[in-house]
């Protein structure tokens, strides 16, 4: 079947829904409310899978993590959104509070959270994925997506004026912690850094805004960098100050953590591996089958696609073939960098055990890679688990 039948098809399944869907997809503008990609629907019974998440070994670092069987708005419910926190969570008293803006700039600035509001405001919808989602048996819930505001951070290092020799830019964070290196502790900030080329990209803010609320506590208050198309680390929380450089950053974050570490094999033959060590950067293509559902004897399977802009997802069961899912519209062709709603249609299975795989295709035509892929089956360090996952259900008679 066409995808585009099979859309029609589904909208046409959620009543009500799809004419909001098709309303959103008329005014794909981001200043509407966003609907309910492929929502519950009345009477449907989800079917818990059969392979449940390992319990979260360390809560006082990371919460909230997403339950995907019982996501149905398109935008993570702010309460509901995980939480990752190094260093716990520091007290920000937001009236005392100030941004600098320092280090190789010819204008060091010092901002209010009030001049910062004053200026020009910028809302995107993005999917904040943490880098080690996936990387546990437990951590496959570090995912929510959220419509962030704030204001491009750009400009204002335009007008700070970033000097000749400045090449890299440094986030840090209000809380600090204790690190040790060869025996010796010193305490630090949390910090990421990024190239200059990659600071000035226009689509970086610097929020205080999460679903129409002000940024809350635990998700940065009162600022944040927001880098739409990076993993989560790289969306420093708590921002106290932007640091221009000409040294790259060679903290816990940049280079011992969050580092990806992979051992290729020779380049010619009878070598010696080849190491890489690469910092956890941009965002990366992924997708997840989050839940099969039954109405009146009829299965459906729908999922989500992220990590960059999608063009397709497919799915197999057991060991079939790959069959094409249909993609809900929401939240429109202008939001690359938020997640995209799926949905295959699977009949009536026969009862028993089956497992549901799903593969992400980017615009680009780049495939979500099986976890026996090179790229990943050399892959020594758990951050960046973009491989296809595969979920076992039990199908009742
Ligand atoms: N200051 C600061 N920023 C931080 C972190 C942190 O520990 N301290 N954790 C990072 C990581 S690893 C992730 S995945 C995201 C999570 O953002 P959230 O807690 O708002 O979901 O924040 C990032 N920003
Ligand atoms: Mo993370």
């Amino acid at each position: 079947m066409e995808t585009r039948e099979l859309v029609r098809r589904v909208l046409l399944a959620q009543g009500g829904a799809a004419a909001a869907a098709l309303a959103l997809h008329r005014f794909p503008g981001l200043t509407h409310a966003l609907g309910r990609a492929f929502p519950a629907r009345p009477g449907e019974a989800v079917l818990p899978w059969a392979d449940q998440p390992a319990p979260n070994p360390v809560p006082e670092r990371v919460g909230g993590l997403l339950r995907w069987e019982q996501r149905d708005a398109y935008l993570t419910p702010t309460d509901q959104f995980f939480t990752v926190v190094h260093y716990g969570q520091p007290a920000v008293d937001a009236r005392a509070w100030r941004l600098e803006v320092g280090g190789l700039v010819q204008r060091p600035l010092t901002l209010t959270l009030e001049a910062l509001r004053a200026r020009p405001r910028r809302e995107v919808v993005f999917t904040l994925e943490c880098s080690g989602n996936h990387g546990f048996p437990w951590s496959g819930g570090l995912i929510g997506t959220a419509r962030w505001a704030g204001t491009p951070l750009a400009p204002l290092l335009a007008e700070a004026g970033v000097q000749e020799r400045g090449s890299e830019v440094v986030f840090w964070g209000a809380d600090a912690g204790e690190e040790t290196v060869r025996d010796v502790p010193m305490r630090q900030h949390f910090a990421r850094s990024m190239s200059l080329a990659d600071a000035t990209d226009a689509d970086l803010l610097l929020a205080y805004e999460m679903n129409g609320v002000p940024l809350p506590p635990n998700h940065g208050a009162p600022l944040r960098l927001l880098a739409p198309g990076w993993y989560g680390v790289a969306n420093v929380k708590w921002l106290t100050r932007i640091e221009v450089r000409d040294t790259r950053l060679m903290n816990r974050f940049m280079a011992r953590d969050y580092v990806t570490i992979r051992e290729e094999p020779p380049a010619v033959e009878g070598g010696e591996p080849v190491w890489t060590e690469t910092s956890v950067g941009r965002a990366r293509l992924k997708s997840v089958p989050a839940k099969v559902t039954r109405l009146g004897g009829q299965h459906r399977i729908v999922g989500a696609a992220w990590g960059a802009p999608i063009a397709g997802v497919e799915v197999r069961i057991d060991d079939g073939p790959w069959a094409a899912a249909a993609l809900d519209p929401t939240p429109g062709e202008d939001a690359p960098f938020a997640w995209r709603w799926w949905a295959l249609d699977w009949g009536a299975p026969a009862p028993g055990e089956h497992t549901v795989t799903s593969r992400a295709i980017d615009a680009a035509g780049r495939v979500q890679p099986a976890p026996d892929d090179p790229w990943l089956a050399t892959k020594r360090t758990y951050w960046e688990s973009t491989g296809q996952v595969t979920r076992r259900v039990l199908v009742g008679p």
